[in-house]
């Protein structure tokens, strides 16, 4: 009998295990962020529950305007949003929430408020929904400056001052891949346990990928990088192997895959759309962040992603990111572009 890889599989990791672990490094820490973390973790439980659902509600005639109690049905991104709202007020750990779902930021008031501030989208990719892609919800956490007066500008912060991020992936399995800011690693939903355990120790993204990931429909109104540097993926200068196009048009689909298999992922700028279609907040800074942690990179076209301040809470950007190598690339294209000005 393999006795090391029986304990192996009756030694389960938690993400809360997990999570507790990571504290008990900081002494002075008094469990608040796992605290927060265990809500971020109902939320997304609760999610992949709705999600999985949806399909099937659909076909036998559950979902549409109203339910059989004769309640109105709510919209999975709006019933997504609900759910993190409340599990985030509720964990008393919080004090600023932005949602996608949102226009305005939510300040927690005082008997239920704490020092942490979440970015999130509750369900990104949602247009994907009805045709069973993989979707998700991606979240970004940081600490505010002063409990008892927070400000907009709490949130208003660099990506590099993110304490931790994260998304989930609500897919063939349900996946959370996180950061508190030492390495990054996965967790899979065990549905009959309800625990997310880790299954992705330490992920690495390749130092150089054989992916390219973006949307080509825009290529006539793509800057000159962005489209020398795709045509180079195609018709590559130095003899190496074309790379493969993979594009599902889900952020939370497309980074999973750029994360574990290496390869870049591009939302660029384009003449309809100057700052790119993604949001700097809660789709940018958290799988830049991400991408930093596993050895990636993730480039605005300008600068390091994470650099970027923000001025407004749905502000957007473009990003290029994944893997080392591949980021260098469109880097120095945007550097030979800005020289000959
Ligand atoms: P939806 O939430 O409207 O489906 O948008 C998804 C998304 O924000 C992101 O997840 C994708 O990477 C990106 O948009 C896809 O955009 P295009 O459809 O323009 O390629």
């Amino acid at each position: 009998m393999d006795h090391a890889g029986e304990a192996h599989r009756t030694d389960l990791m938690t993400i809360t295990r997990y999570v507790l672990n990571e504290q008990s490094k900081h002494p002075e820490s008094r469990g608040d962020f796992t605290i927060l973390l265990n809500h971020i973790v109902l939320g997304c439980k609760f999610v992949c529950s709705a999600v999985s659902k949806a399909g099937l509600a659909k076909l036998i005639g559950l979902a549409g305007d109203t339910n059989v109690q004769g309640e109105e049905q709510k919209k999975l991104d709006v019933l997504s949003n609900e759910v993190f709202i409340k599990a985030l007020v509720s964990s008393g750990r919080t004090c600023i929430l932005v949602s996608e779902e949102d226009e305005e930021a939510t300040f927690v008031q005082p008997p239920l408020r704490g020092k942490y501030s979440v970015v999130f989208d509750p369900l990104d990719g949602s247009s994907n929904i009805d045709c069973g892609v993989s979707i998700g919800t991606i979240f970004g956490i940081y600490m505010i400056k002063d409990a008892h007066e927070p400000t907009i500008e709490d949130v208003l912060q660099p990506g590099k001052n993110m304490l931790a991020a994260g998304y989930c992936m609500y897919g063939s399995s349900c996946t959370l891949v996180l950061s508190t800011g030492s390495g990054v690693n996965g967790f899979t939903l065990d549905p009959s346990l309800g625990e997310f355990i880790l299954t992705h120790p330490d992920i690495k993204i390749p130092q150089k990928g054989k992916i390219y990931s973006v949307n080509e429909g825009n290529a006539k109104n793509w800057d000159g990088p962005t489209a020398k540097y795709v045509e180079n993926c195609k018709f590559p200068i130095d003899g190496s192997p074309a790379k493969s196009l993979r594009y599902i048009g889900s952020m939370v689909a497309d980074v999973h895959r750029t994360l574990l298999y290496g390869g870049i992922f591009l939302y660029p700028a384009d003449k309809k759309s100057p700052n790119g279609k993604l949001r700097v907040l809660y789709e940018v800074f958290p799988m830049s962040f991400l991408m930093e942690q596993a050895g990636g990179q993730a480039f605005t076209g300008k600068q390091r992603a994470l650099d970027l301040i923000p001025t407004q809470i749905h502000e957007r950007s473009p990003v290029f990111l994944g893997s080392y190598d591949d980021v260098e690339e469109i880097k120095a294209l945007y550097a030979a572009e800005e020289n000959t000005k």
